[in-house]
């Protein structure tokens, strides 16, 4: 399968800054499966909890054998691995600083068609996808045409969809 990965840091790690982290995890992503596409890094303003750095913010296709809760929970492991800390004293706020933060958006199967889950521990596609120009814009870089399968409309409809919202009705 297909899986379209957004990747987000705002902290410094032992492996350097939030973009050599997004590096250091594209790379662990690679041993899960292949990597076949990868945005621009995107400095972005925190959006949410806003007491915090700016993000690097990219997203990254990745061709694996692995299904999706799989996935996740390699995700998962990645995250741990290079020093994310969720439990309670290690995180000011669940919106806050993270060294690196893995979240899977989209998944198709080799025949194209897409994946939707709705599980306690999976949901898919990713409910916020749409309403995140931090996700969009990065994805719409490596897959302008891929269509969102409840929306049904393509990640570069959606992001012109949220460019509308974002601008001001004229007065
Ligand atoms: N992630 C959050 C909360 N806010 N803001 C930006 N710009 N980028 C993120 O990746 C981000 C955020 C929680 O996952
Ligand atoms: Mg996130
Ligand atoms: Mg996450």
């Amino acid at each position: 399968m297909i899986a379209a990965i957004a990747l987000g840091s705002n902290l410094p790690s032992p492996f350097g800054s939030p973009s050599a982290n997004l590096q250091e995890a594209l790379r662990r992503l690679d041993a899960r499966g292949q990597v076949t596409a990868v945005s621009s890094f995107h400095i972005t303003d925190p959006v949410g909890y806003l007491d915090q750095p700016r993000f690097v913010n990219a997203a990254a296709l990745l061709q694996t054998e692995l299904a999706p809760l799989e996935l996740l929970h390699r995700l998962l492991e990645i995250e741990r691995a290079m020093g994310r800390d969720r439990s309670a004293a290690g995180q000011l706020h669940p919106k806050g600083p993270r060294v690196i933060d893995l979240d899977l958006l989209l998944c198709r199967g080799d025949s194209g068609s897409p994946e939707i889950l709705s599980t306690a521990a999976l949901t898919l596609p990713h409910p916020a996808l749409h309403q995140r120009r931090f996700v969009l814009a990065p994805l719409a870089e490596i897959a302008p045409d891929l269509e969102h399968p409840i929306l049904r409309r393509s990640i570069r409809d959606l992001l012109n969809l949220l460019a509308q919202e974002e601008t001001p009705a004229h007065p």
